[in-house]
């Protein structure tokens, strides 16, 4: 059997049974919390209303597409969600932690979030949300945005700016998963949007894009590959930061370890079920290929080491990167 087959066949075996996307479970706005939307709900007679925008289509935890950057009715707030139906009050400068259901640990890639200003959260469509951006996380202290949420469990903080203008808002908070995004249209963002009313006195009100004018499959922060070159020099996408906007607070408050590689994964991450990839990986054709990515330097978890073979093998189908039966 040539070694090809043996990691292809070693991809397959492991490919399914390591991907899970995550959902929002928990919403805590001010320290009250709110119910997060699921798919589950269309079933449901009558449907649960919440504060989180819907998608029935997301049922398959799964993502937006560098493909379908120019669709607004996709990008946004996730494939053809509507509004929720709910509002949840927070005082500007106040505090919204979002917390997701589970996230792979290979899914490295920023942590996003913007608003976008409108008359009536509830009413709103995709094509109404102008988004300025109020936080962005990449890759700082040697560690993904996307890393330190879930070592946070699962939880990501968004300050409400201070000076911003009362009124309702689409909070629209987004992981970028990076981890195939060598390959054209390789990336996969996971956007949520969340109804908020600012309260306050502030009196900015930031300009900001509608969501289809957020990003294109090229930009330096979108079409990247994270398993070589300097990752300090990482570019969040996306348009400039609110001026306004707090440092986040989140996950990027705590532990900066810098490590002497930037793909090392860091001893927190190595859990028990870590694998060395130096046996396998040596029999891969591209291993070795140079720019102080090679296997051998690397420690993984069974999660990030098919991630790393997937991208390595350069594999480029959906259900390669994602076992169909987890996300599509
Ligand atoms: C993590 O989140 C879960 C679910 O919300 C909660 O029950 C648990 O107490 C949290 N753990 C820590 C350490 O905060
Ligand atoms: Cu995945």
């Amino acid at each position: 059997m040539s070694s090809k087959i043996q990691v292809a066949a070693l991809i397959g075996a492991l490919a399914t049974s390591v991907h899970a996307h995550g959902l929002l479970s928990a919403i805590s706005v001010d320290a009250t919390a709110f119910t997060s939307y699921n798919p589950s709900f269309q079933y449901q007679n009558p449907a649960p209303e919440v504060i989180e925008w819907s998608c029935p289509q997301c049922q398959d935890n799964g993502f937006v597409e560098p493909s379908m950057y120019t669709d607004v009715a996709k990008i946004a707030c996730h494939k053809d969600a509507t509004a929720g139906a709910k509002v949840a009050q927070v005082k500007a400068g106040g505090t919204i932690d979002i917390q997701w259901t589970t996230w792979p640990e290979s899914h490295v890639g920023p942590v996003i979030d913007y608003l976008a200003k409108v008359d009536d959260v509830t009413t709103a469509t995709a094509k109404d949300l102008e988004f300025f951006k109020i936080d962005a996380a990449g890759y700082e202290g040697g560690e993904w945005a996307a890393t330190k949420l879930l070592k946070n469990n699962l939880t990501w903080s968004v300050t409400v700016p201070e000076n911003i203008a009362a009124g309702q808002y689409v909070l629209r908070h987004e992981i970028i998963a990076l981890h195939s995004a060598g390959q054209d249209n390789g990336a996969q963002n996971y956007p949520k949007c969340i109804n908020i009313e600012v309260t306050g006195s502030g009196t900015e009100t930031p300009a900001g894009v509608t969501a289809d004018k957020l990003y294109t499959p090229t930009d330096p922060g979108i079409k990247v590959n994270v398993y070589s070159g300097d990752l300090s020099s990482y570019v969040i996408p996306g348009p400039a930061l609110f001026s306004g906007a707090t440092k986040p607070s989140s996950g990027a408050a705590s532990s900066p370890t810098p490590t002497s590689t930037p793909v090392t994964a860091s001893s927190a991450a190595v859990q028990n079920n870590a694998v060395s990839a130096t046996p396998v990986a040596s029999s891969t054709p591209s291993a070795s290929a140079g720019s102080g990515s090679s296997a051998a330097e690397k420690e993984f978890t069974l999660d990030t080491f098919v991630a790393w073979l997937q991208e390595t093998a350069g594999s480029s189908s959906n259900e390669r990167r994602h076992a169909r039966a987890f996300s599509g």
